[in-house]
């Protein structure tokens, strides 16, 4: 495994950890602003690198290079993942790559964050878990990407649930709202078809919403019932003509073949009750992510589009004078709070993916586990497939797999 050697662009003599990422569109960005941001917030024992980004256009993996401030731009991920000056792979294209690029990376002795969710069958999330676990014995990192775990205000309540604040956990609902396929109209991009998806809504924000709750309630999933729903079922091709479509009709549309929304029900395994809810149809809503957890002694309430705050309902306080009460998520212990600005300041989405760059170096510098591994990414993908099993025995509770 590439070990990080010392070289002349570190910062402050700490040795470079130097990254390829492969993909480039809204999640190459936003993991960019990580790796660039870091290391300039918080104290790092390593100093990341923007070394290789890839992606098969060249011309527009160039210029995402210049945007992003990469130093170089390739266009075959095989050789990124196998050159000597690159420590660790960070995976953010659409689904149906994840396995492949993650097992060669590992293979090759990188560190690796692979984008949620980590794959698009379970098949495929073993085979990378097996890979990761056989890495760490290598020394090896591996990290899935849900990045709703880092923001300061899910980062607290996962404090408060586990020093007891809430008591014995009773209930968790949480919906992933989006509008953005409301138009039949809008075309048939990569999310919109099941074999470089995996899935619709369910494991591009079900998946989010099954992992935050499990890690706030610090217990996982032990069945679901499910219904999920595809409302438009034809879409307009997309104008570029490498949409690369087979199945295309007349009329120059082709077939939805994932969920465009989902809604279950799910049993913790202490027996606490969940609710679930993705859907890219809840007209209004942009990207409304709303949790809250009840528990014996109080509750817990969090807004994604106000995500600096937490509310919070303390049970045992007096009822005269007790009821939920917003926290303002910006005082310097609050989780990763010390490295930015003074309270009342607030973060962004674009945060979440610093702190989980910095949690990331912490890993590899430590060279310990970390989470959300590969093992706790393949979890959430055999929730997911529980959901769609559940759905297509029309909601019956079916138990998660092992
Ligand atoms: C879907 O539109 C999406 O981009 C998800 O893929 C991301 O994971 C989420 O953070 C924002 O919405």
């Amino acid at each position: 495994m590439a070990q990080p050697q010392a070289s002349e662009g570190d910062r402050a003599g700490k040795p470079p950890l130097r990254v390829g990422m492969v993909g480039y569109a809204f999640m190459g960005a936003a993991h960019s602003q990580g790796w660039r941001t870091a290391g300039r917030v918080f104290d790092l024992p390593l100093s990341p690198e923007l070394a290789v980004i890839c992606g098969r256009d060249g011309d527009a993996v160039r210029a995402a290079a210049d945007r992003h401030g990469w130093a170089e731009a390739e266009t075959d991920w095989r050789a990124l993942v196998q050159r000597d000056d690159i420590d660790l792979v960070d995976i953010c294209t659409p689904g149906d790559s994840h396995a492949e690029i993650a097992l060669a990376a590992l293979a090759a002795g990188k560190h690796v964050l692979c984008e949620k969710p980590l794959a698009n069958t379970v098949a495929e999330a073993e085979a990378m878990a097996r890979a990761a676990e056989e890495g760490r014995a290598r020394g090896q990192i591996a990290m899935v990407g849900f990045n709703y775990r880092r923001v300061p205000a899910t980062a607290l309540a996962r404090r408060m649930v586990a020093e007891g604040r809430i008591g014995t956990l009773r209930h968790v609902r949480v919906v992933y709202l989006q509008d953005w396929l409301v138009d039949p109209a809008f075309p048939l991009t990569w999310r919109l078809r099941r074999e470089q998806a995996g899935s619709g809504s369910l494991g591009d924000l079900g998946a989010h919403i099954v992992d935050l709750a499990q890690y706030l309630a610090g217990e996982q999933l032990a069945g679901v019932s499910a219904l999920t729903e595809t409302f438009v079922r034809e879409r307009p091709l997309p104008s570029a003509p490498s949409s690369g479509l087979a199945a295309v009709s007349a009329a120059g549309t082709g077939p939805v073949t994932v969920d465009d929304a989902a809604l279950f029900t799910g049993r913790f395994s202490s027996g606490a009750l969940a609710s679930f809810e993705a859907t890219r149809y809840a007209t209004g809503r942009k990207n409304a992510l709303r949790i809250e957890l009840n528990g014996e002694r109080g509750s817990l309430a969090f807004d994604l589009e106000r995500l600096n705050e937490l509310e919070f309902h303390d049970g045992t306080e007096p009822a005269g004078h007790a009821g939920f009460r917003r926290i303002l998520v910006t005082e310097p212990d609050h989780p990763y709070l010390e490295a930015w600005w003074p309270p009342g300041h607030g973060l962004g989405y674009e945060h979440t993916f610093v702190h989980q760059a910095r949690d990331l170096v912490h890993a590899v510098a430590d060279g310990r586990s970390p989470a959300p591994s590969f093992a706790d990414g393949l979890q959430v993908q055999r929730v997911l497939a529980a959901v769609e099993e559940s759905a297509g025995k029309n909601s019956v509770y079916t138990p998660i797999a092992a």
